[in-house]
């Protein structure tokens, strides 16, 4: 039966069963659509790298013998949406039998399950085989309580899937969780790694892109563009990061630093998250070597706790709470992101670096994403969902299903503390306990108070008193809460003061 398979830009993991046999009866099709590139306002570079990700992927299921049908973003025929080039292929190709893999996002899935419903042909929805969960095994973990404990489900993962368990199933080590409260700062040594990850020119699809009127923000680096593209290029940029960076990756988790974007991250979100790369291909890599003795056991497990636990779980969570968790706004948050989120010029060097740094490489890691910019923006008060189209826009890796619950949930405690048990807000004290951001800023990270003070530390103070009726019952707040209570009247006026002057004049910090 003439079959149509739909290829998402985010479904190109080349090991799935689908591509196992040659059927001259399918055919593949992969679209470059600005339904997909205009929803939110993308980086340059997530755009490059999702178009030739696709079209190396259209050329290596062409080479190995299926029919691929590929759209390209200038094609006359392309009528950028699923539905109307789906539609117009069924018709050209006397297509009898519509397939596809379960979309990652809410949004795609619910359009393609009304578009089945509408059309006059069978169809039939696979797995995208490369999650180890089930969309709702997470929730169905967690049902009937209140609070969902990751640290539950990654031990609940770690013996279903017998990751560093020992032959007796108990965790390797007799320990569950390594983690180190005492992350180190970075002061130069050791010394951080050159850039190995592939060069491409893609200066010739960035000329179709812009001459296709498609909008964009970001440095495009088309003519040295460094994300790997491809199974083979992610899975070097994987085996370098595991036998030479991955021993610094748990001591420097938490660092920042000026001129380190990367500091010793592994950068493989944007080759997991198209499925390039497999998470059971990874954790096996750093399990092996582990046991080839490369890697220590907190080396090990506290890498593999971030795919197999907090990657997983995330996703569980954004399918057991959406459509619901995109409305979520639980301090009712209101202001827009300020203008300079789109080119990084602030007088705030924190937010000066994480935010030209992600505008240059279309990445930032963790804790820049954390306790830079959301930090600042949940102590200011800005709008979720105005923030959520900011981090969906400006990461190579951001794909709602991951990036909603971070921002929402994790970040700024949106949903009221389903995801985070606390708010991740912090004053200049940790931020320059971390970074070397607050050398050389225009304020001063030890003032609160008057025209020098860092912003930071009377928002910090400021989002406790404001939100007290939220927070003040929160037993992990308690030193905070207790703190403000000790405060007398005039210091929390002083603050306020502080705060709300910050607040408004937002555009010139
Ligand atoms: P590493 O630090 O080297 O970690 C290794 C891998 O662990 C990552 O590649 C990722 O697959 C996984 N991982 C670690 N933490 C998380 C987490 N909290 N959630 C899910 N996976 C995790 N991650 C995305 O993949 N896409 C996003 O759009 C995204 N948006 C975020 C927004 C905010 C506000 C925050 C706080 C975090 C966000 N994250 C997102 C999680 C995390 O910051 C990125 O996965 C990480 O920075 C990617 O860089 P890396 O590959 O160098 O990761
Ligand atoms: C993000 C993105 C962009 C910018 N462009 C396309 C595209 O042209 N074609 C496509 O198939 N996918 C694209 N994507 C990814 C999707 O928007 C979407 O985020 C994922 O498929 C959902 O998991
Ligand atoms: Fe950021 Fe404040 Fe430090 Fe400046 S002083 S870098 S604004 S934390």
């Amino acid at each position: 039966m003439k079959t149509l398979r739909l290829i998402l830009g985010d479904q190109l993991n080349s090991n799935h069963s689908w591509f196992k046999n040659v059927d001259d009866e399918i055919i593949y099709v992969l679209m470059e659509v600005k339904q997909e590139t205009n929803y939110v306002l993308h980086h340059a570079q997530k755009i490059i790298a999702i178009f030739a990700a696709m079209r190396d992927f259209q050329s290596n299921l062409t080479k190995n013998g299926h029919h691929v049908i590929y759209l390209k973003i200038n094609d006359q025929v392309n009528q950028h949406s699923f539905k109307a080039n789906l539609n117009a292929l069924f018709d050209q190709h006397n297509i009898k039998k519509f397939e596809y893999q379960e979309p990652d996002e809410y949004r795609l899935d619910q359009d393609l399950v009304k578009f089945c419903s509408e059309i006059s042909i069978p169809f039939q929805c696979y797995s995208s085989e490369h999650f180890y969960t089930e969309r709702y095994e997470v929730s169905d973990l967690f049902k009937n309580k209140k609070t969902w404990l990751m640290e539950t489900f990654y031990r609940y993962m770690r013996k279903k899937n017998h990751v560093l368990m020992s032959d007796h199933n108990e965790p390797i080590g007799s320990k569950w969780n390594f983690d180190s409260d005492n992350r180190k700062a970075w002061k130069g040594d050791p010394e951080t790694f050159k850039d190995h990850r592939p060069i491409h020119n893609h200066t010739d699809l960035w000329d179709e892109i812009t001459s296709s009127h498609i909008k964009s923000f970001g440095e495009n680096q088309a003519a040295q563009f460094r994300w790997p593209l491809n199974r083979k290029e992610a899975l070097k940029h994987l085996e370098f990061f595991i036998d030479h960076i991955l021993v610094f990756f748990g001591d420097y988790q938490d660092a920042m630093h000026k001129d380190h974007a990367r500091m010793f991250h592994s950068l493989i979100s944007f080759g997991l998250n198209t499925k390039m790369l497999n998470p059971n291909e990874v954790i096996k890599k750093i399990e092996r070597s582990y046991n080839n003795n490369q890697i220590s056991i907190n080396t090990a497990e506290g890498f593999i706790r971030q795919i197999l636990g907090w990657r997983e779980y995330i996703r569980g969570y954004y399918w057991s709470n959406m459509p619901s968790l995109q409305a979520e706004n639980y301090f009712n948050h209101q202001l827009a992101v300020p203008s300079w989120f789109w080119d990084g010029k602030t007088r705030m060097n924190c937010l000066k670096y994480t935010i030209s740094q992600s505008l240059e490489n279309a990445y930032a890691h963790h804790i820049q994403r954390l306790m830079v910019v959301g930090n600042f923006s949940l102590l200011v008060g800005i709008h979720p969902k105005s923030l959520h189209e900011w981090y969906l826009g400006i990461y190579i890796d951001a794909f709602e299903w991951v990036e909603m619950p971070n921002t929402l949930g994790m970040s700024q405690f949106a949903d009221g503390g389903k995801l985070a048990s606390k708010p991740y807000v912090s004053s200049a004290n940790y931020i320059n306990k971390m970074s070397n951001y607050c050398e050389g800023c225009h304020y001063s990270k030890n003032e609160k108070i008057g025209d020098k003070a860092c912003p930071f530390n009377s928002l910090y103070w400021n989002f406790f008193i404001v939100n007290n009726k939220h927070l003040s019952k929160n037993p992990r707040l308690a030193i905070v809460n207790k703190q403000i209570q000790n405060m007398d009247s005039d210091a929390i006026k002083s603050i306020q003061k502080q705060a709300k002057k910050h607040i408004q004049n937002i555009e010139n910090l």
